[in-house]
This record gives C-alpha cells, structure tokens and sequence, in this order.
C-alpha cells in the first residue's frame, strides 16, 4: 500500500516554534507508523516562501526577500533535524521545479476559462494572507478569530478563479465522502461556510513583485494561496513524475484548524478544474495555546526556542509531550512545566522506571542473560491478552489521526507491565530455589514487555529503539509492527544491561539552580560551591533580591537596530531614539545624552527591553528601554557585534 501524508508548508517569516513543532511531529508519528506497517510511505513537508508577509519582514531586517528566507527556512531544517523527522522531501515554494508547475496550472486555468481577469476592490490581511469582502470585516478588521488585525484597502486589476462555479460539485463530494474533511465539527463549519456561497477567488497581485509570475501577464504574481497549495503535487513531479503516478491522490493532509478552509475549498476546487482526484483526507487538528489561554503563533510573540527545549529534555521526550497532550478535536496547553510534570510522570516513572528496574532484575538474578521461560500463568496470559488489545487500539486510534489516543491506549499497557513486577515479586521469588523457572519465567516476560513497549512507541519516539535494542543486545530487526503483540519474539541466551535511566527525573528548580551556581566538583575544589570574591559594597549598589527563572523570563530582552538619534529638547539627559525591532519601529527615550553624540548610535544594534509598559518621557512615548552598563560617570551602552538582526531573543 502507498501512503502520502503531508504538513503544510510553513511561511518563513520567522523561525518554527512548538505549534509548527506539533503538525510536522504528529505527521512524521503517523508516516513511520505506515512504515512499520509495510506501507510505501511519502512524506512531505516545506516552506511557503512567495508571501507578502514575506516581503515585509524583509523589508523590515533591510534585507533582500531571499537572503532573509534562505536564513529562516534553513532553522526549519534544523529543526526537523533535532526532532528526527523523517520527510522525504522538503519543497520550497521557490524552486524552479515548483514554480514550473505553478505557471503551467495558471495557465491552464485561464485558457479553459476558471481564471478571468478582472479588478479587485477590498481587504487584504497580510499576516492571514487573505482576501475579505468589506461585509465580513468585524469593525474593520481581519474577522479572523485568532487575528483580529488591521486590514488594507486594495484596489488592483487581477485574476479570478471562479470558485463559484464548482460550489455544488464541492457540496456533493464531501456529502459523499463523511471522511474528507477530520474531525467532524471541521466538517461542520466547512459545510456552513459552503453552503454560505463561495464567492470568485482574487488570484493574483500587481503591488509587489515578489513571487511566481502570470506568464502570460508578468506584471501579476501568483496569489499565494493558489501558489502553495500547489505544492502538494509540484513536489511529486506533477503531470508527468513517477512520485505522482505512484502517490497522488494524498492520503491524508494534516494541519491546523486555521488553515482547513483553504485546503477544504480552495485546493479541492483547483484539482477538480484540473480532472484530478481530491485528496482522501483533510485533518485540521486544534492548537496549542498557552497557560493564559493565547495561540502559540508567531505574531504573538510568545514562542519559546524550540531548539532549546529539545536540548534540555531530549527529542523523544517533546514529541511524547506534544503528541499526548493535544486531544483530538480540541486545544492543547503548552508550558514547559506541563513538559517537565508528563516527562517525569508517564517518561522516567512509568516507562523508563519498568525498563531499569526490570533489566536490573534480569542482570542481578541471571547475569544479564535472559533465561528460557517456563509455563506461563494467569498473569503473563493477562498480559499478552492486554497487548492484542492495546495494538487493536492503537491502529484504531491511528486511522482517525489521533496519536494522543493511541499514547494514552499504550499507557495502560505500561501501567500493567508495572503492576506485573510488583504482582510477581521476583525479589522474592529469587529466594526460593524451588521457584527458579518461576522466575524465569517472570525475567524472561519482563524483556518480552520491554520489547513491545518499545515497538509500540516507535512511531512517536524514534530514538528508543536503537538505545533499547542496544540495551537488550538486538538488532533494530526486532521492531516490526505486526509482531508488537506476539510473544516469544526474543530468543533465551541474549545479554542484556542496565544502561542508564532512559528518561532522567527533571527538577525544574534544581535545573535553575544548578545553571544559577555552578558546582565545580570535577576540579581540584571538588564538591565546593564556587566562591565569588565580596566586593566594597559601598562602592556599588547591593545586588537585589533573588528572582527565580519564571520572574526572569518575563523580560523579553530584544537585539534592536538604531535608525536615528537625537537629544530631546530642554533636558541634558535624555535621548530620543527610533529603533527597529522585530519589523516594527519604536520610539525609545534613554538617559545616555550625556555620554553618546547621536551619531556614535545610529546604526549601532542595542539590546532592548521590549515588553516594558510604554512610559511618557517629556511629553514622549517611550517604548521600552535599552540596556547600558554604568558605575560612577562612566556608561556604555551594551551593543551586539555579531550580525545578529533587529528582534533576535536576548537571553
Ligand atoms: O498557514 N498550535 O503557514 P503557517 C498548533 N503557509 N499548530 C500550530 C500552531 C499552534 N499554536 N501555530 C501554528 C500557513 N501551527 C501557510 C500554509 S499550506 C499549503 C500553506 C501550525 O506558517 C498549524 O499546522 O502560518 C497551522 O495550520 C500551521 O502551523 C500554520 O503555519
């Protein structure tokens, strides 16, 4: 069987955070489970580069569109990398080869008449990248319910798609197919929106140049949406390509809810002016939000650095986090704190904890050979029954794309492998001679637990097998699917170790502590707390009290580009400053007149304290503050001297 299963394709107009995290980690859970199952998978991901947010953001940094997305889609890259998906492709909107594709469907489309030109007068959300009819704005701005922003006036000759025509055609496919749209209450909205009456789609700009052009009418690029969406079949070779003869139509796109009405409409609709089969399934999953309930977006600014996270707890440990704790249909709450309590509870104590105790076991009691089993009893048959059960489940909860379920199912297989070590008491039994092939019996079921444990979790936690098959001294041969819950897989006689805990207890505090005073027991003043030197505290001000991380991480400390400088009127002191950051510019009034000619600023990168409550400074509104280090007259302004852009993290 074929499988093709894709993300979509992210903007670069900022590096990937843990929302984009959860859609390319849920899709890669779900493309190596196919492959477990024997199924040709293709997985696709990549980035959506021919934006106007894009052009903007660039603008912004003062740098060209390329160069800007070059560096950004390049983070992506990494990213997957640290998180171990597998994609077999990875298609940026600006390659020749999907720009080809792109020109050539336009131009099929207008020569069979679905694409007419005409004027186009009214709204445009650049962050949505979305036409609105005036009717639809909600006082005059972007009706999106996570956006909300203001919307520009546009009035330019275009290109129209004539959704319109399709309308029924569309209503008809997905009455037919309850599958095509996931879950169901997407289906829902979906079917009201149609039902509301498509209006003839705006599919080309003339205000900016940045992106695929009309080839027959240059001065129009490609509306973005129609460009992206493309994507899907560019990246197999579309018309002609073996990748597309083998994989189209998708067997599934999965994304987030706030993107299902293009893929729902838009993208069925150009297949079907094109006599190309529609995708089986479009999966809009909901969101992770934060503590206080906002989306992790990037436009927020409330992302955390993903890499970050991944190097503190491990890749296996985020994806186990981000794909249990978003519930089908629903929203997710993301904080680090819920990332620390899942990893200790489900990771280091229920999975990790079976793994060491029980090898222990098979270490202390046989010498780390696993000894040939006798009869089974109830509780061993217990298990295995439980396993049919769990993988049933498991492939059920799969097939409606809902990893969290499908954890959840493997959970209880866990929970009970637990409860049989502490049922089985070997630690007892290795005391009575008379109960040896009992307890044989018992070490031998423990690594035939370990292994299906480990078979079932290879889809959302890719880096346990190589560290368990090299614990029990297998080979990775050992993981297949359809054996997850036979039994006797294992042969008696293999050497296993302890190894080390697979998923180490975090303390949260203790980790803040120890990155706050370092102990520096591997040099001669072994076990000692670093010593800092008192210094004359009459000359400084007395450092202030103690604040914990959280209070720490709620400065959003920010690289910021200096534009002008000038002395503000009346005073000695105070320097009005316009500075760049993160595509924005504000203005900022700092006490450094006397100490910095406005010339020796302008052009010099600064670190600003961005989320300080704007203050009124003589009459001026100042945003935020930037930092500078002082004692008696002297002062410096603190400068960043890499070529780091206006709005990269200070931390
Ligand atoms: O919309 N929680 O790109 P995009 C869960 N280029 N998922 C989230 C999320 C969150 N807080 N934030 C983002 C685009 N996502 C277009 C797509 S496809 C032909 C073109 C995920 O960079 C989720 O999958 O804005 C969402 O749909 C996607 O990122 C939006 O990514």
């Amino acid at each position: 069987m074929k499988y093709y299963i894709t993300t979509p394709i992210f903007y670069p107009n900022s590096s990937p955070h843990i929302g984009t995290a959860y859609t390319t980690v849920a899709a890669d859970a779900l493309a190596r489970y196919h492959r477990l199952l024997g199924d040709e998978v293709y997985f696709l991901t990549g980035t959506d580069e021919n934006a106007q947010k894009i052009v903007r953001t660039a603008e912004a940094n003062h740098i060209d569109p390329r160069t800007y997305v070059d560096g950004v889609v390049e983070r992506f890259i990494e990213l997957w990398k640290a998180l171990d998906i597998s994609n077999d492709d990875f298609i940026r909107t600006t390659e020749v080869r999907h720009q080809k594709v792109v020109q050539e469907i336009f131009t099929k489309l207008y020569e069979q008449g679905d694409i007419y030109k005409s004027e186009y007068s009214g709204w445009y959300c650049t962050p949505c990248e979305t036409f609105w009819l005036e009717n639809k704005l909600i006082e005059g701005k972007c009706p999106n319910a996570d956006c909300g922003r203001d919307v520009e006036l546009l009035k330019e000759e275009s290109y129209f798609f004539r959704l319109s025509k399709y309308q029924d055609a569309l209503l008809k496919h997905i009455g037919e197919h309850p599958e095509f749209i996931q879950p169901v209450s997407r289906r829902n909205e979906m079917l009201r929106f149609i039902e509301g009456g498509l209006e003839d789609l705006c599919v080309s700009r003339t205000t900016f140049q940045w992106g695929i052009k009309v080839p027959f009418d240059p001065l129009h690029v490609v509306y973005v949406w129609l460009d992206a969406l493309i994507n899907y079949i560019s990246a197999l070779g579309y018309p002609d390509g073996e990748n597309y003869k083998r994989y189209w139509p998708a067997d599934v796109h999965i994304m987030g809810k706030d993107i299902v009405r293009f893929h729902a409409v838009i993208w069925p609709i150009i297949l079907m002016a094109l006599d190309i089969p529609l995708p089986k399934v479009i999966y809009g999953h909901g969101w992770y939000l934060t503590k206080d309930g906002g989306k992790i977006s990037k436009s927020r600014g409330n992302v955390q650095d993903s890499f970050e996270l991944i190097e503190r707890y491990g890749s296996d440990a985020i994806r186990y986090f981000l794909l249990r704790e978003l519930q089908v249909g629903t929203d997710g709450t993301y904080s680090e704190d819920n990332v620390v309590e899942r990893l200790n509870s489900d990771l280091a104590n229920d999975f990790g904890n079976f793994v060491s105790r029980s090898l222990a076991m098979v270490v202390k009691y046989r010498d780390g050979i696993v000894p040939r089993p006798g009869q089974d009893g109830s509780q061993e048959r217990e298990l295995k029954a439980l396993s049919h059960e769990v993988k049933k489940a498991v492939e059920k909860r799969l097939e409606v794309f809902d990893p969290a379920s499908a954890l959840e199912e493997i959970w209880r297989f866990v929970a009970r492998c637990n409860k049989y070590v502490d049922e089985t008491s070997p630690w007892v039994l290795a005391k009575q001679e008379e109960q040896r092939e009992r307890l044989d019996t018992v070490l031998y079921t423990f690594v035939e637990c370990i292994r299906v444990m480990t078979v079932l979790t290879a889809p959302f936690m890719p880096g346990l097998p190589p560290r368990i098959c090299a614990l029990l001294g297998v080979d990775e041969g050992i993981i297949r699917w359809e054996e997850a819950d036979q039994w006797g897989i294992l042969e008696h006689g293999i050497k296993v170790q302890k190894g080390e805990q697979l998923f180490p207890r975090i303390d949260i505090s203790q980790y803040t502590t120890a990155e706050e005073t370092k102990t520096v027991d591997q040099d001669q003043n072994q076990g000692q707390k670093e010593t800092i030197e008192p210094v004359p505290a009459l000359e400084f001000e007395p450092i202030k009290e103690e604040i914990s991380i959280e209070d720490f991480s709620k400065l959003d400390l920010r690289v910021a580009k200096i534009l002008s400088a000038e002395k503000v009127e009346k005073t000695d002191k105070l320097m009005k400053l316009e500075v760049e950051v993160a595509g924005v510019v504000r203005t900022v009034v700092s006490g450094i007149a006397k100490h910095y000619a406005p010339e020796d600023l302008v052009n010099q990168y600064v670190v600003l304290v961005a989320n300080l409550k704007p203050t009124k400074l003589r009459g001026i509104t100042s945003q935020g503050m930037i930092l500078a280090a002082s004692q008696g007259d002297v002062l410096e302004v603190l400068t960043v001297n890499k070529d780091l852009p206006g709005g990269a993290r200070v931390k």
